[in-house]
């Protein structure tokens, strides 16, 4: 069985690329329940908390998001009994631990150069040492389940990479210690970008009410955000990024929320005007969502027993972890207690 990690940081409420990049694909991949794969829990997910605080955040509301994070995902299929889902905090000490010797291979300039930290930091008057070591501490989450795939949207590409090199370095100086990780990207939907900004990736911890979809949002207001788009001044439903970024962006969501390909959603409404196409992509985003939304209401009315799967989660997640770190560990050549 091939093992598979991939988190979600709780630092809004979730929007539609996470769900089109990454957990539509996390929910797909899980093996049927009552099979001995499913026992296996060799697919694990993750809340990554301790990467929400890399950047400004108020305490009472990580809490909160934390919870409607993990209830989000378990609405979505997330489903205990098929996968492992915890939150990182809950065993922050191993992750930390990892991290620390990951750090001590992890060189200066490679931090420097990934995108996202330069994306946070550009601007920021306070830069933290936990924004810059990020793709470390993703690298320590990831390499401590002995993970084969990383199902990931596009942004995270470099970081994967990063923990793929770290691994690889690792092995080659201390002995083989690590499976080497691979990020896998859906065929669609890889890079949902922002409605209003289509140049720009869709972010859940973006200000841009028009711009972002919330998974959470009504039909109705993911209806009039969908129809109010940025396209541009011609009326050709072709896919083309560079020339026409919001087109292009409304057929990547469609192709993403039905499953078909950019070839099927361009055929669907090559024929048709912008206003059409916008029509059928608000149809197909709530007609995605809806039983989702309905779950998801359903359990955030029982927060114990969310808290009650994340501490079973956490329970098996540590023990997991911990046996790659003392692994780790003693490959470094520390005397272990
Ligand atoms: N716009 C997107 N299109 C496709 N995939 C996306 N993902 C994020 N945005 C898009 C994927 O969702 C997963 C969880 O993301 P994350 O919470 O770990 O952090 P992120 O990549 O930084 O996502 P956001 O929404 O942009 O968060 P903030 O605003 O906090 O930075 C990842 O697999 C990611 O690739």
């Amino acid at each position: 069985m091939t093992r598979v990690f991939s988190g979600i940081k709780p630092t809004g409420s979730v929007q539609l690329g996470n769900f089109c990049g990454a957990i539509g694909r996390w929910v797909d991949g899980l093996p049927d329940a009552g099979s001995p794969a499913a026992d296996q829990r060799d697919q694990v997910f993750c809340v990554v908390d301790l990467h929400a605080m890399t950047v400004d955040y108020e305490p009472e509301t990580l809490t909160a998001t934390t919870r409607q994070v993990a209830s989000i995902l378990l609405a979505a299929g997330i489903d205990p009994a098929r996968c492992l889902l915890f939150v990182q905090s809950h065993v922050g000490g191993i992750h930390a631990e990892c991290t620390w010797l990951l750090n001590c291979v992890a060189g200066f300039g490679e931090l420097r150069r990934q995108t996202q930290f330069k994306d946070k930091a550009d601007g920021s008057e306070h830069v933290s040492v936990g924004l810059f070591d990020y793709p470390v501490l993703m690298a320590a989450d990831i390499l401590l389940y002995d993970t084969d795939e990383v199902p990931v949207g596009d942004d995270q590409r470099q970081h994967v990479e990063l923990a793929r090199d770290l691994a690889e370095r690792w092995n080659h100086r201390f002995g083989n210690t690590f499976v080497v990780p691979r990020a896998t990207f859906p065929p669609a939907g890889a890079r949902i970008m922002d409605l209003q900004t289509p140049t720009k990736k869709m972010s859940k911890s973006d200000d841009s009410p028009q711009g972002v979809v919330r998974v959470l949002d009504d039909p109705a207001v993911i209806t009039k955000k969908i129809k109010s788009a940025v396209t541009d001044s011609d009326n050709d439903v072709r896919h083309d990024r560079e020339a026409k970024p919001g087109v292009s962006n409304l057929l990547e969501i469609y192709a993403g929320v039905t499953g078909s390909s950019i070839d099927a959603a361009v055929t669907a409404f090559s024929a048709s005007g912008y206003g059409n196409l916008k029509s059928g992509v608000a149809e197909a985003v709530v007609e995605y969502l809806a039983p989702f939304q309905q779950r998801s209401g359903e359990l955030m009315a029982d927060p114990g027993e969310i808290d009650r799967i994340l501490r079973a989660g956490a329970e098996l997640a540590a023990e997991r972890a911990n046996a790659v770190l003392q692994r780790t560990k003693r490959s470094a050549g520390l005397l272990l207690p």
